[in-house]
């Protein structure tokens, strides 16, 4: 049993508790500072890109992004241009003739925000001075052999200098915001606040570090939260100099932020502050104009996985591909943290229950995780080859055939259908069957692995034996590199992938917030994810039934690892079980969950962030009134209203459904967009 003392009831005062006034933009200027800007990373890049849009809206000219410079980034990504303000182009001036480089342009990306990109491996040479400034104005020193946090720091003082510049030449108006994420940016607004710049700073952490490192680790992470001893558990993992960053910048910001309760309970205890407010991450939801475009898109890429599908399972296709359903698991590999453990031992047990239950229905799962690898291998290329060369053949043939069919007809004949083809034919399809005899097994891994024998994946595939023989239901194919349009062997880009799917598992143990299953929701695909992550706490607090509408929440935090996973095992098997009319209702609900998710509604917690930072930073021109009473509770969708409150427990309360059925919509007197129409009425509006 886990963590049954953990309660995050106190945090509840994190949400806005005032109702905001519009911030007067005019009079201000917005600088956002990310190691991820214009440089992907991981969710920090989606954070800063996808929000790019709505924050341009409210801002104009008055938002910058800064970051690194790279030079290939740079050329491919941005447009240069001018500077618009005199005291942004004096700033960049005052750094540039002292030697160091700044880069200004418009990021090309929905919005297209102005950036502001420093130089860092240009700059190098002023690191042992910085160091010595950083050590100076906090006492933290940084040993030479960790060149993420040695350039961490000459962005950071790069940062800092310039908002320096920048403030003397601005005087009072118009006054800055400056919001800073994760601990790579953060030794900027250390430098800036121990200068004593005056502008209103905010800094958000998207993890703690401390917090990855230990969990990865297999510590009882959520049940000893309290009890470790954070300063020895940093410095025996070599970090204490990054976690001193981290602290430090946390405890520097007027107001701090991060992305999920779950993390501001971590936060609270592992970097001793409590989040002020917390911003939950947005997508840029875009709606596709007409109503059902969405599983329009599903199918046609399904259709393209299923030739990949073809070629890789050459030679073993006697499961019915009409009958088969494509799961996966997608990020970067961190094993346990993502859940891959889990989600292994869940697969075996799905495989046994389809087995016994006789069950026609046939899994293919994949596992999208980049790991060390020396490229494709042959086995899977020729399979694809092999597939490619069945579609020529069958071309052929039916080039031949309409042919002699066409010159039979004008003759007016209706030509003997046995001898149409003659002995050749027969022996090109033949030998183009013989051709996809295989005395292998379809691979498990697509790639040729680096560390074959230790690679956690791999070892627990062979442990539990999902080979992909013919008797198993549950098929497993590692793609151990991030997908790509230009793949030989599965040309689609990660969003088409993501569409083609039937269902993506996500049973992190360590997530603050986890973007995967979001991006799910809003393609309408259902997901499962875990109340450990930051998403799936989001979406019990804000949908009343979240399965109902495709999102399973596994509990990994008040069940044993055992319970846990029968319950992922139960919420795969149920949704086997599932028609495909069941299928496409949830798809359609799940996507009526993408306005939750949207930045429109969620950018508001950033609205906020900054408002309270600027009370804090100038609380004479900028007011708040703590003693306001909290705002209306946010939105919350309500079970849909038709049929059952959960697709799984359906299965067993509604008359079963063939997929002979499915074709006929008439069947059933229901209406999809009435129910989403009694949905929407009953959400509070944010
Ligand atoms: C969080 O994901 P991130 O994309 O920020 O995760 P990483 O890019 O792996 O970075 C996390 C930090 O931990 C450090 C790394 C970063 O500072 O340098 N780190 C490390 O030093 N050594 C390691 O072996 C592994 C990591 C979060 F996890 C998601 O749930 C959120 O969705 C996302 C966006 O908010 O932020
Ligand atoms: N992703 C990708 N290509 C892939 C698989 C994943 O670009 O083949 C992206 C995915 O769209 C998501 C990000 O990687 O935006 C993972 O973010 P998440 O918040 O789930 O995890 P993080 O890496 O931030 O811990
Ligand atoms: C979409 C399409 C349907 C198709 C279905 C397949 O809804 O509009 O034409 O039959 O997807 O769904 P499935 O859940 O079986 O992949």
């Amino acid at each position: 049993p886990l963590a049954r003392s953990f309660s995050m009831t106190s945090l509840s005062g994190v949400l806005p508790q005032w109702d905001e006034e519009d911030l007067p933009v005019d009079d201000l200027l917005l600088f956002e500072v990310a190691w991820e800007v214009t440089n992907k990373v991981g969710g920090i890049y989606t954070v800063i890109q996808t929000k790019a849009k709505i924050t341009v809206d409210e801002w104009g000219e008055n938002y910058f992004l800064m970051g690194p410079y790279y030079e290939h980034n740079f050329q491919t990504q941005v447009e240069a241009c001018e500077a618009p303000l005199p005291a942004i182009r004096g700033a960049m001036d005052a750094l540039i003739s002292n030697g160091c480089q700044v880069f200004f342009g418009r990021w090309l990306i929905e919005g297209s925000p102005y950036v502001l990109l420093f130089d860092v491996g240009g700059a190098s040479g002023n690191l042992d001075r910085w160091k010595g400034d950083l050590w100076d104005s906090c006492n933290i020193g940084l040993p030479s052999h960790d060149h993420e946090a040695g350039d961490a720091l000459i962005l950071g003082s790069l940062v800092a200098w310039f908002f320096k510049e920048l403030t003397d030449r601005l005087g009072d108006a118009p006054n800055v915001i400056a919001h800073f994420h994760e601990w790579q940016a953060g030794a900027g607004l250390i430098l800036s606040r121990a200068r004593k710049i005056p502008m209103a700073t905010v800094f958000t952490t998207h993890a703690t570090l401390l917090g990855r490192y230990l969990c990865a680790g297999n510590v009882d992470f959520y049940n000893n939260l309290g009890k470790f001893d954070i300063d020895r558990e940093a410095g025996e993992r070599q970090i204490y100099h990054r976690y001193c960053l981290e602290r430090a910048a946390v405890h520097c910001a007027h107001v701090f932020t991060t992305v999920s309760q779950i993390t501001a309970v971590e936060a609270q205890h592992i970097l001793q502050r409590k989040p002020d407010v917390i911003t939950p991450n947005g997508l840029n939801v875009k709606k596709f104009s007409a109503m059902h475009e969405f599983q329009n898109m599903h199918c046609t890429n399904k259709d393209r996985i299923q030739e990949f599908v073809r070629g890789h399972f050459y030679g073993h296709l006697d499961f019915n591909l009409e009958k088969t359903l494509y799961f996966f698991i997608a990020g970067r590999y961190e094993f346990s943290n993502k859940g891959a453990d889990l989600f292994l031992e869940a697969l075996s047990r799905l495989n046994y229950l389809l087995r016994v239950h006789k069950e026609d229905v046939t899994v293919v799962v994949f596992f999208i995780m980049p790991a060390r690898t020396n490229n494709f291998n042959v086995e899977s290329l020729k399979g694809q080859a092999i597939r490619k060369q069945l579609w020529d053949t069958a071309q052929g043939m039916k080039e031949k055939f309409g042919k002699r069919l066409y010159e039979a007809l004008l003759k007016g004949e209706i030509p003997e259908m046995n001898t149409i083809l003659d002995r050749d034919d027969f022996s090109i399809m033949k030998r183009a069957i013989y051709a996809t005899q295989r005395h292998t097994l379809p691979p498990v891994t697509t790639h040729n692995m680096l560390d074959d024998a230790t690679d956690p994946i791999l070892a627990n595939v062979r442990r539990i034996g999902l080979f992909n023989a013919r008797s198993d239901r549950v098929k497993i194919v590692f793609h151990p590199e991030f997908l790509s349009s230009t793949s030989p062997l599965l040309p689609m880009d990660y969003e088409e992938f993501v569409r083609g799917c039937n269902l993506g598992v996500f049973p992190s143990y360590y997530e603050p917030w986890g973007y995967t299953p979001g991006e799910c929701t809003v393609m309408g695909i259902p997901s499962v994810t875990t109340n450990l992550s930051g998403f799936g706490c989001f979406m019990e607090e804000h949908v009343s039934d979240p399965a109902a509408y495709g999102i399973y929440v596994v509990d990994r935090r008040f069940r044993s690892a055992h319970e846990s996973c029968s319950q992922l095992t139960q919420f795969m098997f149920g949704f086997c079980q599932q028609s495909r009319r069941q299928r496409i209702i949830q798809r359609n609900r799940t996507e009526r969950l993408s306005d939750l998710l949207d930045w429109r509604f969620l950018g508001r917690f950033y609205v906020h962030a900054r408002l309270l930072a600027l009370s804090r930073a100038f609380p004479d021109k900028y007011e708040m009134d703590p003693m306001a009473p909290p705002k209306a509770e946010g939105s919350r969708y309500p079970r849909p209203y038709s049929v059952p409150p959960s697709p799984s427990a359906s299965v067993h309360s509604t008359p079963h459904h063939s997929d002979a059925e499915d074709d006929d919509d008439e069947d059933e007197p229901y209406d999809e967009d009435e129910e989403a129409e009694r949905d929407r009425m009953n959400i509070k509006t944010p």
